[in-house]
């Protein structure tokens, strides 16, 4: 029998993958008229909002008379925490699990919706009798507990803008996020458990948050004893048993403020991204469904992203709870206890559709086919990415492997920025081609453009976005000129410029390149870091591999490859370098082969998975190294001067 290796071998060679037999007739969205229809996309996003609970109708779907800054719904009033909770309630949905949340020591918390609604209302109760109102902007650095759901939705209800900051981050960002958003509340935590440790969270908050913040309210979660201040900080549970019991939602103007989430941009200063009600909701909502293919009876959903990041934003939270659907929330890492511990999860609760980075899935096949093969993963029937390019090797052994090659996988292409998938395979519409996220959504409008924003038909370019979209990001909290300088200013104020580099080929099928700033330039000839490395990580000896453009005397750029090997192996031979520059010449062309091969333990990853290229660029460049603090592990780059040194 062929051995894995042979099978994606062999299947590296298939473009693209058709939807399995019977999906289309049973999916959400299986005419692919859609496309034709959502041309009229003010007609077509007005239907997908009629799907929302509306206590106003809008009297204008979008005003975009002063661009970029889009109007959607004028006129519309809701409130988001009613449509994700309330809702379903009242249609009698009540008792239907809204999260299985699953604790790192194995304890299951199976959340209904109403129990989400009780303790809503109630923290919603206790954040106003607080002094917390409609506009403020409320902090929240919490770990992936129950809790946190809870506390952005009682913002949502009342009317305040929350600004969750990524509970991997260290409390020197918060202290940051908090001053440049102005919050007055914090919601955090006592302390986090990460692989059987306790961090220390609020004291560790205490030590940098001085007077900044007028309340903290501490989620009492592991008891270990925080400092506790009178006068400022209240305790999550004390609060709510003594809040009353009922609470009328706000009702939010569509162009409301939702909530803030700070990403990065390229100068040091985190950009906070503003979403509002009622276009965000309508697009996060739509997606989910349509991309997903969810069906909230039946399906168990799994996203296995961090709240703080937007994918847990638009999809463990909002995107989830609108409609109606039964989710998985997993507190912990991907291998603790064990390295089966996802594979586990999915058998447990029979997930259906699961959703994770490129990064995890390269991870799980480091680590070995031996633990996802130890359980039943039969129940998936879709499968999702999100956060980066994902090679062609990683996506089969997904597909493959976790899939059982049946289930479509949809590569979704958006930002922090976008607020929702904008680029992907609907999956009962559209083959899917490994490597490539897809073509735009229903209502949607991408393009590839050249230096002068011409429309490039097949070829690589700028990636754009044309026409104003619902969940699309109003503006940057408080720099109305740097939204407009980073996004609508090389192209025009109707273009919206995405910042990544993107190919389309001959079908009209979307690759994304990488950040415009991660495009080599070697001899003229234009090479993405994604593409070279794609064609380095389909050699079978290699995990996962980095490239970056070194500056060269010949060639202006050099390709320099970080690469880390399959298994327990650590170096590589002479004979392997030849073998992996081979590949690369047969794959992309001669002129792609990596002048440099470094054998890396691992590579400096942020903490939501992405490379951090700029850190192997100044370690192969001989730079001082730049800011590490974002690193998941910053230990990283001192193995890999160790390894530079080592070679030169
Ligand atoms: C959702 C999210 C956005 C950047 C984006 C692009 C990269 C995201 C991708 C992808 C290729 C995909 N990116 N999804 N690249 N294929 N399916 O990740 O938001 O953290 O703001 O990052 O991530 O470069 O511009 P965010």
């Amino acid at each position: 029998m062929a051995t894995l290796e042979d099978q994606l071998e062999e299947l590296l060679d298939q473009e693209s993958f058709s939807p399995p037999d019977g999906f289309k007739e049973q999916a959400v969205v299986a005419d692919a008229a859609i496309y034709d229809q959502a041309e009229d996309y003010e007609a077509f996003w007005a239907e997908r909002a009629s799907s929302l609970h509306w206590d106003t109708k809008w009297d204008q779907t979008l005003d975009w008379s002063n661009p970029p800054f889009a109007k959607w719904f004028v006129g519309g009033k809701l409130n988001v925490a009613y449509n994700c909770v309330d809702r379903h309630v009242e249609a009698g949905n009540g008792e239907r699990v809204a999260y299985h949340w699953l604790g790192e020591e194995g304890e299951q918390v199976d959340i209904t919706y109403a129990d989400l609604h009780r303790d809503i209302q109630k923290f919603a109760n206790a954040l106003t009798e607080l002094g917390v109102s409609k506009g403020d902007v409320v902090a929240i650095y919490l770990p992936m507990i129950p809790e946190v759901v809870v506390s952005m939705l009682a913002c949502a209800r009342i009317g305040a803008i929350h600004n969750v900051v990524f509970g991997g981050f260290s409390a020197e960002s918060v202290r940051e996020r908090i001053e440049f958003s102005e919050a007055k509340t914090l919601i955090t935590v006592d302390g986090a458990r990460r692989k059987g440790k306790t961090a220390p969270i609020k004291e560790t908050v205490d030590e940098v948050i001085g007077d900044l913040v007028d309340t903290i309210v501490v989620v009492e979660k592991t008891g270990n004893g925080a400092p506790m201040k009178e006068g400022r900080d209240y305790a999550y549970e004390t609060l709510l048993s003594k809040a009353a019991a009922e609470h009328t939602p706000e009702p939010m103007d569509a162009e409301d403020p939702l909530y803030i989430l700070y990403t990065s941009g390229s100068t040091a200063k985190p950009k906070g991204i503003l979403h509002t009600t009622g276009g965000y909701l309508t697009g996060v909502a739509y997606t989910h469904k349509a991309v997903f293919d969810l069906k909230p009876e039946e399906d168990v959903y799994w996203c296995a992203a961090d709240v703080g990041w937007v994918t847990g934003h638009s999809y463990i939270i909002y995107g989830p709870l609108a409609n109606g659907t039964t989710s998985v929330m997993w507190e912990g890492a991907p291998d603790y206890p064990a390295k089966d511990i996802w594979w586990e999860i999915v058998e447990r609760f029979k997930v259906t559709i699961m959703y994770c980075a490129p990064t995890a899935i390269r991870a799980c096949m480091k680590w070995g086919v031996e633990h996802p093969e130890k359980h039943d993963l039969s129940s998936l029937r879709l499968l999702g990415t999100v956060g980066e390019p994902i090679n062609p090797k990683a996506w089969l052994w997904y597909w493959k492997v976790i899939g059982g090659g049946k289930a479509p996988i949809v590569d979704t292409w958006w930002q922090t920025e976008t607020g929702a998938i904008m680029i992907t395979t609907l999956p009962a519409l559209l083959d899917t081609k490994p490597g490539s996220a897809g073509k735009p959504l229903p209502g949607i409008e991408a393009a590839v453009v050249d230096e002068d924003g011409k429309d490039v038909d097949e070829g690589q370019g700028y990636l754009i976005l044309k026409r104003p979209w619902p969940a699309m990001l109003r503006t940057l909290y408080k720099e109305d000129d740097r939204f407009v300088e980073t996004y609508w200013a090389k192209f025009g104020k109707d273009t919206y410029l995405v910042g990544d580099a993107a190919r389309k080929d001959a079908d009209g099928y979307f690759w994304i390149i990488g950040r415009i700033d991660d495009v080599v330039n070697v001899s003229g000839h234009r090479l993405s870091t994604a593409e070279v490395e794609s064609a380095i990580v389909s050699h079978p000896k290699v995990a996962e591999a980095a490239v970056i453009g070194q500056a060269d005397e010949d060639t202006g750029q050099a390709i320099t490859a970080f690469v880390t090997l399959e298994g327990a192996v650590d170096d590589g031979d002479d004979a392997l370098i030849d073998e992996i520059r081979e590949r690369v010449a047969s794959r992309i062309g001669k002129f792609a082969r990596p002048k440099r091969i470094i054998w890396a333990g691992d590579l400096p990853k942020t903490r939501s998975g992405k490379i951090m290229r700029r850190l192997l660029r100044d370690i192969a460049e001989g730079r001082e190294l730049g800011d590490v603090t974002t690193l998941r592990d910053p230990d990283v780059m001192a193995q890999l001067e160790g390894k530079i040194k080592e070679r030169d």
